[in-house]
Order: C-alpha cells, then structure tokens, then sequence
C-alpha cells in the first residue's frame, strides 16, 4: 500500500532528542567536502529488528485484538491492490468532490477514504489521518499514528464499512514486518507477525495535543517534533506555522544560497513538508518562505536501513565544494528519483545565482 510507504519514519525519531545535539563536528566540515587526513569515525549500522522487537516496540495508543482467522496475507494484498486501483479512479470523479465536500473544500490535499457523520478517514504521504469537521468550525486533521509494522486492510470501499464507534477508530489488518526494497515502486516485502487483527485506537489518544499548537501529538512524535512544546525549535514561531520546525533559522551567506536552491513555490500546506536529510547547518537553517520543510541529521537515520531512504527523502544532496575554476562558485552533487545532476550556485554582489543540469534521467 503506497500510503505505507513513509510510515517508517516513526521507527527512526524519538520526539525528545534534541536535533542540534549530536553534531560534535564543525560546520565546515558537515558542509563543504574536505580532503580528510586521518579516519572518519565509522558509522553505526543498521540492525534489522526481529518480529519480537516489532511486537514490543508495536506503539501503545494502538491496541488490537486477533480476530478468527478469516483470509490470508497474500488474498488480502491481492483484495487491496483491487481496491486501491478502483479508489485512484474514484478519486477523479465528481462523485468523490460531492461524497466529501465539507472535507474536502478545506482540505484537498488530503485523499478521502470513508465519512462517518463529522469525521473522515483520509490519507497522505504520512498515513491515515482522522479529519473532524463539526458545523461551522475549520476541519481538524488528527494523525492515526500508525506505523509500517500496523499494516491496515483495504476495506474502505466495503458497503459496511465503519472505522468510528464506541470512541475508537476501528481498522482491521494484519502486525506485518517489512522489508522494503530501493527501487520504486516494487512493492515491499512482507512477513505476517499477526494475521487478521482489529486495531483500535482511542480518540481520546488520537485527538490528544497536549502543547495546543495544532499538530496532534501522534503527528509530533511521528515527524520529530516535541509534543510538548509549543515551540520546538525555540526560534519564536509555533510548530504549525514555522516552515522550518525543526532546526532555528540563522541568516548567512550559505544559508542564502540553500534557500536559493530549495524553496521553490508550491502550494503551502500545513500537513506535507519537503525532507531533507543533511548534517550541514547552513542547510538546515534555511528560512523557507514558500515550503514547508523538515530537516533530519544522518545520526537519526542510523535506526533504517540506507535502502529506504529514497522513499522520505526524495532528493538527496551532497557537500558542497568549492569549484576549482571559478572564483564564487560552488557545487553541490544531486539525485532524485527522476535523475541525478549538478547544482552550481555562483555568488554575485551578494546574491546567489543558481543553474541546475541534469546529468543523468533514470528509467523512461
Ligand atoms: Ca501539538
Ligand atoms: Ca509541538
Ligand atoms: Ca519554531
């Protein structure tokens, strides 16, 4: 399920760790490629969890019981593939618009599911959410908080179906361990830790934000913000309207010219940022004005495997080096999913120049 795809982001951020910590290098170092004289401190690895550890680990404000066996993992996958195909249809239709208008009028960035009287079920590039809209009051999106190990049927489109009663989200599904492979879009692999379950998360839980700025805390923790602090970064702007909540701005020379590199328009959104991992302070003091961005250190990509970070981070960036023949110039090595290139940023009477050439398209 391609929702599922960045729900391993959970795994890899624990909401109190302070992002400006870890970094016991320079700042010229973690930004500009230096020839090195001496060893790199060796990196940690990635150790696989095992299906003990995802049952431990499996987060608490998700409880589930197992039903009686009904289907299998690999009927379920193919039910779901169905389902998702004839949602993608659906999703272009009038019908849709109309069958979610109150939801959707506020909030079209999100993906409908299912409507139960106030609430809907929809998703984004995150997960499930729970959307409330009550009368006249704007349209609150809640995050489920459900991870990749939580792998949630496809029963959307069922004639029955409910996800809202007795004060809890309802989902039926399976406790899965995923495997992801590099090259999208093949689709994960997937070993069954528990069949057939029901998860039920409290909407007490699911409603829960416990510094009041807007962002349940279920999304908080899942994208590394503090949950309990207004303010996460200190900088003065609260978490919902800061377009860099994770790291303060600072001003400088560089930092100008990553704005100049990364801060393309697109239509601002409170509940989709762009994610850039780098260890580069320069980068991740950015002051975007027109995305929204989240920016992680390499220490907190340790808990993943390096294969799936293609699917968070979409574009990756290297250091910056100094261009050999050009005074004011500097490079940057990048790829994304379509390619990968060059970025040279040329520094001209204090304003940055920036020219973008693609070396190399993969696929079609
Ligand atoms: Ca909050
Ligand atoms: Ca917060
Ligand atoms: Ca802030």
């Amino acid at each position: 399920m391609k929702f599922l795809n960045f729900l391993f982001l959970a795994a890899i951020i624990s909401c109190d760790k302070k992002p400006e910590t870890f970094n016991q290098k320079s700042i010229e170092e973690n930004c500009f490629q230096i020839v090195k004289v001496g060893k790199e401190t060796p990196k940690k690895q990635y150790v696989e969890p095992s299906k003990e550890d995802i049952l431990q680990n499996f987060p608490k404000h998700i409880h589930f019981v197992t039903n009686e066996h009904k289907n299998s993992f690999e009927n379920v996958l193919k039910h779901n593939e169905i389902e998702i195909k004839k949602q993608q249809e659906y999703v272009k239709t009038n019908e849709y618009k109309i069958y979610f208008k109150k939801f959707y009028e506020e909030l079209p960035e999100f993906e409908y599911l299912a409507r139960n009287r106030e609430f809907a079920l929809a998703k984004n590039k995150y997960g499930l959410w729970l959307i409330e809209k009550t009368g006249n009051q704007k349209a609150k999106p809640y995050f489920l908080g459900l991870t990749q190990n939580a792998f949630v049927n496809y029963d959307f489109n069922a004639p029955n179906f409910t996800f809202l009663s007795e004060n809890a989200v309802h989902l039926s599904g399976s406790i899965v361990k995923v495997t992801r492979l590099s090259s999208f879009p093949i689709l994960p692999k997937y070993e069954v830790i528990k069949d057939d379950v029901e998860f039920s998360i409290p909407l007490a839980e699911i409603k829960k934000d416990s510094d009041q700025d807007g962002y349940n805390d279920l999304f908080e923790q899942f994208i590394g913000l503090h949950p309990t602090q207004k303010d996460s970064d200190d900088d003065g702007l609260n978490d919902f309207e800061d377009a860099n909540p994770r790291y303060a701005s600072v001003s400088s020379k560089f930092s100008a010219m990553y704005e100049a590199i990364v801060d393309e328009t697109s239509p601002k959104t409170h509940y989709s940022f762009t994610e850039v991992l780098t260890d580069c302070d320069y980068f991740n003091q950015i002051n975007p004005k027109n995305r929204k961005f989240l920016f992680y250190n390499t220490e907190e990509q340790i808990p993943i495997k390096e294969d799936v970070l293609d699917h968070f981070f979409s574009v990756k960036y290297s250091k910056i080096s100094e261009n050999k023949f050009y005074p004011n110039t500097y490079d940057i090595d990048y790829a994304d999913q379509k390619g990968s290139g060059n970025i040279s940023a040329e520094f001209i009477n204090g304003k940055w120049k920036i020219s973008k050439k693609t070396n190399l398209y993969f696929g079609v």
